[in-house]
């Protein structure tokens, strides 16, 4: 096929990476943080590009991720919490606001977000995806942002 396609490879370069952590669910979230930080190492990072930033909960991040992706110091956030429904009566609301509110920031400010925060039904669900038999989305989330601020990168302005 002699078609022209664009997309962003997985090399780390000179990227600027934040990992936006909640610190509500804290055991999940630190294992999602783990997951995030060695995907970026394997794929070439150090850690002077890698800064975490913590804020209170996942309701939380979409303002401080506005924030980051203002500065225009990071070619991506990624960004990582864990909801859990049998935790909050209001999860909905939480897991819903950070979810838009986290896509709006992405598309206004044109920097990556990627979507680390875990919805889930129970603890148990919450720690398989956060390192155990269902994968790290951690790891998952920073490999997705990698790609995005390399596509945005060949796209260019
Ligand atoms: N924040 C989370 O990250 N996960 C949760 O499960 C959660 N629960 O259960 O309520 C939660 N709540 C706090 C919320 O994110 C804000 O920090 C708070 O509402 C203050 O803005």
């Amino acid at each position: 096929m002699d078609i022209k396609t664009l997309e962003g490879d997985l090399q780390c370069r000179e990227l600027r990476f934040a990992i936006l952590a909640a610190r509500f669910n804290e055991f999940i979230v630190e294992a999602l943080i783990r997951g995030a930080v060695d995907a970026l190492r394997r794929h070439g990072a150090t850690d002077k590009q890698i800064e975490i930033v913590r804020a209170p909960g996942a309701y939380d991040l979409p303002l401080v991720a506005r924030k980051l992706a203002q500065t225009k110091r990071y070619d991506a956030i990624i960004a990582l919490g864990a909801v859990i429904k049998g935790a909050t009566a209001h999860f909905d609301y939480v897991a819903g606001e950070c979810a838009g509110g986290l896509q709006r920031a992405a598309q206004d400010t044109g920097v990556p977000i990627a979507f680390g925060v875990l919805t889930t039904d129970t603890i148990e669900q919450a720690v398989e995806r956060s390192g155990a038999k269902a994968g790290n989305k951690g790891a998952d989330a920073a490999v997705t942002a990698l790609e995005l601020a390399n596509l945005l990168r060949r796209i260019g302005d």
